[in-house]
């Protein structure tokens, strides 16, 4: 009798224990631990974004995205590879629907291109943008999968002159909102504003390893900064003001996750502490709906404009967070000012095949832990999780990717954790359901499930999607 069908035995038999107390309660903790279960109702889904997998660049009136010119522009990008194409799956959605059906998801977080629906940002409406959506959407119902949307996942219609550096762009995108919410919303219930603030602010405009890839001085990145959260804020607004009662409204956001050197309450304290400054500009500003003063210190000249209404949207209550869930930072408490500190990593620390993502499965539980013991969270998501992985065809076909398999079944045992402790942790995205356009890597890295050949544009399961599939069948990790 293995451990589980002990548990069952000990504690099922027509309501009547076959063992002392002590001994139910020992079976039930072993079943607990060795099964990993989940809750019931459990939300199982795989994500993607739009840039990264449609391809159809130049079909249907779609608008020139700040992407475009990006991976356009010769040395920014992985061999010069560009989303012209991706996927493909702008005409192959319907296959993408299939393998979702396939793995027995029940949802699919996919964002919507601004520049389908509103070609230069705003104004007239494009039709044909909003029939594709229109198409993707009813395809995933009819399979019976929920479609969670991201209004934003990054491209940026390049008709919005100024692109985030204007007050102009937060506004269009509270109209884009309104658009969105009220001509889908019938289908729609989830809705995330936007996705990873760092990553169309920082480095978008600071670092310039992203879109549009400018290197502007420090002082000028809070302006920025205040325009994405001000456009999640008039989104969140625009919202709940076009959607109707069953309209749910969050965002994807990829705070820094600071995982505390050891489990003693000074370092758990100290990872509480990190969080909370650590991402000042963004998840703090949301959720406490204002700049803590530490933020504002660090600014100190170069602070934000901000007007009069601004943090009332920003500070908006919302139905649930998002996260994406990659990477570690380790932290302690320590006696400087702050109270904390920030480990360096050394240089043999194990990494995905993406250098930037370390391993660090505990950073799945203390995403969600840090987040709920800093602010009351009604409902989390996990809205990606995933890795990179050198993944190679086998003569017969067939993706071995274990070390996926590895990363995805410890991370997923760590939000276990943080749901057997209570967290209101409901649901789960993998990232990605198949190979894409990893931005500045172009097609050199894969996060897919699903291997896409990019000649043929055929997609073949990986081993991880086999077993992604027994989880969701099983709702539990085994
Ligand atoms: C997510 O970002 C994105 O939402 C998704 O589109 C993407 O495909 C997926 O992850 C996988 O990358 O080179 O050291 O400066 C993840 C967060 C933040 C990870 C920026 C890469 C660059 C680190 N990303 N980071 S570094």
């Amino acid at each position: 009798m293995t451990r589980r069908d002990f548990g069952k035995a000990a504690t099922t038999v027509a309501g009547t224990s076959l063992l002392p107390a002590g001994l139910v309660q020992f079976a039930r903790a072993a079943d607990h631990l060795s099964i990993r279960r989940f809750p019931k109702g459990f939300v199982w889904g795989c994500a993607t974004a739009s840039y990264q997998i449609e391809g159809g660049a130049n079909e249907d009136g779609r608008g020139e995205t700040n992407w475009d010119v990006y991976s356009h522009t010769p040395g920014k990008i992985h061999n010069n590879d560009n989303g012209d194409v991706a996927d493909d799956s702008y005409h192959l959605y319907k296959d993408d629907v299939q393998l979702l059906k396939n793995l027995g998801v029940g949802a699919y977080r996919m964002s919507l291109a601004w520049s389908r629906i509103f070609p230069t940002g705003k104004g007239q409406v494009n039709q044909k943008g909003v029939d594709y959506y229109d198409r993707v959407i009813d395809e995933l119902l009819k399979n019976g999968i929920e479609p969670y949307v991201t209004l934003f996942h990054w491209d940026l219609p390049t008709g919005l002159a100024g692109g985030w550096q204007s007050r102009d762009t937060s506004k269009a995108y509270g109209d884009y909102a309104a658009f969105v919410a009220k001509h889908f919303s019938d289908r729609v219930q989830n809705f995330m504003t936007i996705n990873e603030f760092i990553c169309f602010t920082d480095l978008g405009y600071l670092v310039g390893q992203k879109a549009p890839g400018m290197k502007l001085p420090p002082s000028e990145l809070f302006q920025i900064r205040h325009h994405g959260i001000l456009a999640h804020g008039l989104g969140v607004q625009a919202i709940r003001a076009n959607g109707n009662a069953k309209t749910k409204v969050g965002l994807a956001e990829n705070p820094n996750v600071f995982v505390p050197v050891m489990e003693t309450d000074e370092h758990v304290e100290a990872a509480k502490k990190a969080t909370r400054i650590g991402n000042a500009p963004f998840i703090t500003a949301l959720m406490e709906g204002k700049y803590i003063d530490e933020y504002l210190q660090t600014a100190g000249a170069h602070a934000p404009k901000v007007e009069a209404g601004d943090f009332k949207a920003i500070g908006s209550k919302l139905d649930f967070v998002g996260l994406n869930v990659y990477t570690p930072t380790y932290v302690r408490a320590d006696s400087s000012p702050l109270g904390f500190s920030v480990e360096h990593f050394q240089t043999n620390f194990p990494n995905m095949t993406s250098p930037w993502l370390r391993i660090g499965p505990e950073t799945a539980y203390w995403s969600v832990r840090n987040i709920c013991d800093n602010w009351k969270m009604p409902t989390l998501y996990v809205t990606e999780n995933g890795c990179s992985a050198d993944d190679v065809l086998t003569s017969d076909g067939r993706i071995e990717d274990t070390e996926r398999v590895m990363y995805l079944r410890n991370y997923l045992m760590n939000f276990h954790r943080a749901i057997s402790e209570g967290y209101p942790l409901k649901g789960y995205f993998l990232w990605s359901l198949m190979d894409n356009f990893e931005w500045e890597d172009g097609y050199n890295k894969r996060f897919g499930i699903h291997y896409v050949d990019y000649k043929t544009m055929k997609r073949t399961p990986k081993l991880s999607a086999e077993w992604y599939k027994q989880v969701i069948a099983h709702n539990a990790v085994e």
